[in-house]
């Protein structure tokens, strides 16, 4: 035993010296200690001739050497590896991996465009959660259940809560800040929205809207008319012409859609406006009484104003892509093609 143990402390100091300094000195360490005829594996044959007890502490020696074999070989497998290639392993004056700067989403190029003119007028950006309860997106905005007005919004509902839907609109993000807020209110209210469609090259069953939101004591309909024309002026160019026609919301009255000038071809007629001369862009009305009383707001005292638009529906006016579904498909070929600015 006591030999043993000395023999060990010489292959320990044999271990120590042993230089490695090319793939075939590693071999070699292998072969002497972790081969199947090395030093390792006989030391373990040495066990049956220990007596009964030592065995235990004899164990303790050896799995101590073999693993300080082992570590020795395992810190210069890697660094042979690399003296392999000749040279150092790195060229450390070589210039790095350029990094291409990623592009904006042409959706956030657009929304971001709308948001900014109307932070010029004075609306601040208000956001709040993709899934909504069911009083903040139905109920509180004048729609109470078997409203005929949820058919042309069918939705996604969570499982687990029926009370809980993916919103349809932003609307309901100004409910809440209405219902938490001090007047006056004027904020704007980017952000997805989803609704139960059948997916095409023309609908989605999401996209994104920017809904605004004005209410104060006096807020008339001209206010309205004249903050959706400077947008529009804004957005489009000073020479864009608008129009309203009457429309129906649950959640205004009276309500109206907006037309612009077509921007291709000026009014002229074209495939853009159908040859009408106008393009739809957004829906639009006074907040109706029946919405601000639900939200503890006194409509004899204040009246308001509210919008709401597509930014698909905007995006499509400049860059008139063919298949919706492109601007969810994360395809660099697509979005590489929108490369400017903000
Ligand atoms: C559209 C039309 C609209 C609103 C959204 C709104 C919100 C509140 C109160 C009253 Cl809290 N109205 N939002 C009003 C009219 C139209 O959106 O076509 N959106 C894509």
């Amino acid at each position: 035993m006591e030999q043993v143990l000395q023999q060990i402390d010489q292959y320990r100091k044999e271990i120590d010296q042993w230089v490695i300094a090319s793939a075939e000195d590693l071999e070699n360490y292998r072969i002497r200690f972790l081969g199947t005829k090395g030093v390792v594996k006989a030391l373990f044959g040495e066990m049956k001739n220990v007596p009964v007890e030592d065995k235990r502490s004899f164990g303790q020696v050896l799995n101590d050497f073999k693993q300080l074999a082992e570590a020795k070989y395992e810190d210069h497998k890697g660094l042979t590896a690399a003296a392999r290639t000749e040279g150092p392993a790195i060229d450390l004056t070589l210039p790095g991996d350029a990094l291409t700067p990623g592009t904006r989403h042409p959706l956030s190029l657009v929304r971001n465009r709308i948001v900014s003119i109307y932070q010029r007028l004075g609306f601040a950006v208000a956001e709040g959660p993709e899934i909504e309860d069911d009083w903040h997106n139905f109920t509180a905005l004048n729609m109470p259940e078997n409203h005929p007005a949820r058919d042309m919004q069918d939705t996604f509902y969570v499982q687990r809560n029926p009370d809980w839907v993916l919103r349809t609109h932003t609307s309901s993000v100004q409910a809440r800040v209405l219902e938490t807020t001090p007047l006056p209110v004027r904020i704007i209210c980017p952000g997805r929205v989803y609704r139960n469609e059948t997916v095409s090259a023309r609908a989605n069953c999401f996209f994104h809207q920017v809904e605004g939101l004005y209410v104060d004591k006096d807020v008339s309909f001209a206010d309205l008319k004249q903050t959706l024309y400077f947008f529009v002026r804004e957005m489009f160019g000073q020479h864009t012409r608008v129009r309203f026609r009457p429309s129906y919301f649950p959640f205004t009255e009276p309500s109206a859609e907006m037309d612009i000038s077509c921007t291709v071809c000026g009014g002229q007629g074209c495939s853009l406006c159908k040859h009408t001369g106008w393009v739809e862009i957004l829906g639009c009305g006074m907040v109706h009484p029946q919405l601000l009383t639900n939200l503890g707001i006194d409509p004899e005292v204040y009246t308001g104003f509210a919008f709401g638009m597509g930014v698909e529906r905007i995006a499509q006016l400049n860059y008139r892509v063919n298949d919706l579904r492109l601007y969810a498909q994360n395809d660099l070929r697509f979005l590489q093609q929108f490369t400017s600015g903000t």
